[in-house]
């Protein structure tokens, strides 16, 4: 008989990597995720426990320029979306981020892009000043930010914890969003749901 895979739980080493929880991809957002608001009732249920186990929380949001060059008006995929400032880029208003949580902004300048939180930032450093070695990520979307957060996250060497019922994909291409979670699986991460996660003995 297989046996069956090791329990997760929380324990020091870990970080909460809140992806993207931003009102431009929660429904009436300008790049709406469908059921993109579904993410922050976990996500929110993690921020407790984590604040209570002095874990850190990052959360990253997508803080373009007004004349970004991912924008339609460019030549780009998206319509105007999270510009820097605007209530579409705040972080939706029932995430429960606390305080003390490292915001880090990405896709700051006209030219570029970046899909993952690790592209053009300090996040990398951040997590490292803090003796992260795990990061449990969830948030929007999927198949862009999510999929390149934790591409990057394993590239770098942290053990990827995926939270199953914390994230939620555009699906441009019907698929997309479980292709998104294959991949990830594929190349290391472990995708569990949150309330599989348990406490430290
Ligand atoms: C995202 C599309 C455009 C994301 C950001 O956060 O997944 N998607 N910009
Ligand atoms: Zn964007």
């Amino acid at each position: 008989m297989q046996s069956p895979p090791a329990p997760i739980t929380l324990q020091p080493g870990d970080a909460l990597l809140i992806v993207d929880v931003q009102n431009d991809f929660l429904p009436g957002g300008s790049l709406a995720v469908r059921q993109g608001d579904d993410v922050v009732a976990p996500l929110n249920a993690l921020i407790a426990r984590c604040t209570q186990l002095r874990l850190p929380i990052v959360a990253t949001r997508d803080w373009h320029p007004t004349d970004h060059c991912s924008f339609r008006e460019r030549g780009g995929p998206w319509p105007p979306h999270c510009v820097a400032g605007t209530p579409g880029a705040a972080f939706a208003l029932p995430l429960a981020l606390p305080g003390s949580a490292t915001i880090v902004s990405k896709a700051v300048t006209p030219d570029l892009d970046a899909y993952s939180g690790f592209g053009g930032t300090d996040l990398h450093d951040r997590l490292q000043a803090a003796g992260v070695r795990r990061l449990l990520v969830g948030g929007l979307a999927t198949d862009y930010c999510i999929l390149n957060t934790v591409r990057d996250g394993l590239a770098n060497g942290y053990e990827v914890i995926l939270l199953t019922d914390a994230i939620r994909a555009v699906d441009v291409t019907p698929g997309d969003g479980q292709r998104a979670i294959d991949e990830m699986t594929r190349l290391g991460a472990r995708a569990i749901a949150s309330a599989d996660i348990g406490n430290p003995a």
